[in-house]
């Protein structure tokens, strides 16, 4: 008697994917990541944690600061440029820090303090 395995079989291909990067990635993404307190709106200090945990997790040496290899693989490397004022070839949480209050004055179009979901989506 034949049984029906070949169901089954289908049933696992469709069940393992391709390995998925879970990273945040898209820009509603990002937002959500960034929004801790998930009040729709993303304040200085919760744009401040989320740059910090983007180091943390780009830091893969651990000495706390950034070599231009360690961010091969951010979002944008080419910003490594403009964000390393001194141009030691490696990125501090200080020069992070000026560089996102730029960006954040420049996402926050309204100026009103916070970041809201339209105001993030309209920066790339
Ligand atoms: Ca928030
Ligand atoms: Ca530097
Ligand atoms: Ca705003």
């Amino acid at each position: 008697m034949i049984k029906l395995v070949l169901g089954a079989s289908l049933l696992l291909a469709v069940a393992l994917p391709a390995a998925a990067q879970v990273k945040p990635d898209t820009a509603p993404q990002r937002f959500d990541a960034a929004d801790s307190n998930k009040d729709g709106k993303v304040d200085r200090g919760e744009y401040d944690g989320f740059v910090e945990e983007l180091v943390l997790l780009h830091d893969s040496d651990h000495d706390g600061r950034l070599a231009r290899a360690e961010t091969a693989n951010a979002r944008d490397p080419s910003k490594f440029d403009r964000i390393d004022t001194n141009k030691d070839g490696f990125l501090t949480a200080l020069e992070i820090a000026a560089f996102s209050t730029g960006d954040f004055a420049v996402m926050d179009a309204n100026q009103d303090g916070f970041i809201d979901r339209d105001e993030a989506a309209k920066h790339k």
